[in-house]
């Protein structure tokens, strides 16, 4: 590796600072910077956090945990990792994911060329050169020829838009900005925003230890339980010893998950066999496999969601003591599995502690967050904590929160003005030479899976182009068009994209997310894969390439 200002062979960036940036060192910016590595790319990664992770450095809320398998979840491209690194429970804990990757930049050494404590402000296109020019918020530049943004998709958290939301004066936490430090909820009364997968997880795990804990609800989701075990090391060799059928098993399924769907639709079997089905799932079926092994027309037959989301409603019934809280844990604007389904353990059960108690904002709204707690239209309830476990700007608001310019000072906020228009969800027409990963438009489905996928294809075309000395790379306005009617195409029928969530861009908490759009693709991973194979087996020809 040549350091800065010392070019290596084939540099294709002399001049410049690096041949490639790479902004973000989470999952997607570790795994670029290795492969950057292998290459022989000269590269850097500028990282806004005191550590490596991402999400997984972000989010220590207590009970973060994975909702995937942690074997499935896992990167595949070392195995020498895959031979040393053993997983203690089949949903590995924040705690234990965040060693994994500590893991992984100690045994490649990652953390010498990642700067921590930087965040970019500034992305400019320089036609002059065809570079970047790259600001951190300390005012220093950088400058590079291909930008990677491996900014994540869930990474810019919202607060609640509700009044007096900064003027509370005690303990306030957003669960995506956890303090290092450990929180404890002992004889303390605590009150919770949101239950979405975040909210639950964070809830079931306080209500172990708290005081008294208020759970601020405005909607309800359909959570399943996780059937989270540890795992001996009999068990794990076993599992090691089925890493190529499970890999192979991620590489033909639908999202990369493990799970594969029922081949049969509802309404060819009997009331007495779906049930039996069901219930099988639901006590013993790890993880998604629930909403993801479930039958075929489950996700897009609303008579067939209904069937099963009022058998889900009943096992909410039957777990929730009080039966007024139940009914207010039962979804109603929404069918079980058309947004992204939260796994439980013990979630309901905490509903019947005598310390637990769920306030339904939409029967008594909250009015004001006050400098002691939160007042609703019908009372007044003080707090010692209050968590705000209220999502996210999904997708693009990583990308908003900087200020990226492609050609002629075109704001990419603008380009994407009403909804994201991509080529691939990597590149974007009018922003030469960026590339991203887990961008909008992506397969995202098993996260880790995904970002393998695009960061090998991504810096296998840095190669290719480094190899045929081109300079400048620019999606197509023909191609962006094409990919986004596709990916519009693809989501048609899919009852998940008639919901509100996060995954239909909607944020009620941000003026500018009301309308629904389809910001992630929906297709097959693997049909997503094969169609930029042939891109890449194409000599990227459907590119701007100089
Ligand atoms: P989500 O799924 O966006 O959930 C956010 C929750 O916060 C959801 O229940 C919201 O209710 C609630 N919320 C947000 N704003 C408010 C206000 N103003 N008042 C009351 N309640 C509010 O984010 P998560 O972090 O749970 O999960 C994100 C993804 O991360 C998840 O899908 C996994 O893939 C991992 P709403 O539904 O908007 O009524």
């Amino acid at each position: 590796m040549g350091s800065v200002g010392e070019p290596t062979l084939n540099d294709s960036a002399k001049g410049l600072d690096y041949e490639v940036l790479v902004i973000g060192a989470g999952l997607s910016g570790i795994f670029s910077l290795y492969r950057l590595r292998e290459l022989g790319f000269r590269a850097r990664v500028l990282e806004a956090g005191s550590g490596a992770g991402g999400t997984w450095y972000w989010n220590r809320y207590p009970g973060a945990r994975f909702d995937s398998e942690s074997y499935s979840y896992q990167f595949t491209f070392s195995q020498e990792v895959l031979d040393e690194w053993d997983w203690t429970e089949h949903f590995a804990g924040q705690p234990e994911i965040l060693a994994y990757i500590n893991f992984l930049c100690d045994k490649f050494d990652l953390r010498s060329d990642i700067q921590f404590h930087t965040k970019v402000t500034t992305a400019h296109f320089d036609q002059s050169n065809n570079s970047w020019r790259v600001l951190d918020d300390a005012g220093k530049q950088y400058t590079c020829r291909w930008l990677v943004t491996a900014i994540g998709f869930l990474s810019a958290p919202t607060l609640p838009n509700i009044p007096g939301v900064h003027d509370f004066k005690r303990e306030a936490h957003h669960t995506s900005r956890w303090p290092q430090h450990p929180v404890t909820y002992e004889g303390k009364r605590v009150g919770l925003i949101g239950t979405g997968a975040t909210g639950i997880q964070c809830i079931q795990e306080i209500a172990k230890t708290v005081g008294h804990l208020t759970v601020f609800q405005r909607t309800p989701n359909w959570a399943v339980p996780l059937h989270n075990s540890p795992i001996d090391k009999d068990e794990m060799s076993a599992i090691r010893a089925d890493y190529p059928a499970l890999f192979d098993r991620c590489r033909r399924s639908y999202m990369n998950f493990l799970h594969m769907p029922e081949t049969r639709a509802l309404s060819e079997v009997s009331q007495e066999e779906r049930e039996a089905f069901w219930e099988n799932l639901y006590d013993n079926g790890r993880g998604f496999r629930l909403w993801l092994s479930n039958y075929r027309d489950v996700a897009f037959d609303k008579e067939a969601n209904k069937i099963c989301s009022d058998w889900v409603a009943d096992k909410i019934r039957q777990r929730v003591k009080d039966p007024a809280t139940a009914e207010r844990l039962i979804p109603r604007n929404h069918g079980f599995g058309t947004k992204r389904v939260p796994m439980e353990t013990n979630y309901y059960e905490a509903y019947n502690q005598s310390n637990v108690r769920l306030v339904d904002v939409t029967e008594t709204p909250i009015e004001q967050i006050t400098a002691t707690g939160i007042r609703t239209s019908k009372e007044e309830i003080e707090l010692d904590m209050l968590i705000y476990a209220t999502g996210f700007d999904a997708v693009t608001g990583a990308f908003d929160a900087m200020d990226i310019r492609g050609l002629d000072g075109l704001r990419l906020q603008d380009r994407w003005e009403g909804s994201p228009r991509t080529y691939v969800g990597m590149t974007v027409d009018g922003f030469p030479n960026m590339f991203m990963s887990m961008g909008p438009h992506q397969s995202y489905g098993n996260i880790p899976r995904s970002i393998e996928y695009a960061v090998n294809w991504i810096t296998d075309a840095l190669a290719h182009f480094r190899e045929k000395d081109i300079v400048y790379v620019e999606a197509t306005a023909e191609g962006v068009e094409m990919w986004t009617e596709h990916v519009i195409d693809a989501a048609k029928g899919s009852l998940a994209n008639e919901v509100d969530s996060w995954m239909t861009g909607i944020n009620r908490n941000l003026p500018g997310k009301q309308r629904r759009i389809i910001n992630r693709y929906t297709g097959s991973a693997p049909g997503f894969r094969g169609f930029c194979d042939g891109i890449a087996g194409g000599g990227y020809s459907t590119f701007k390439l100089a």
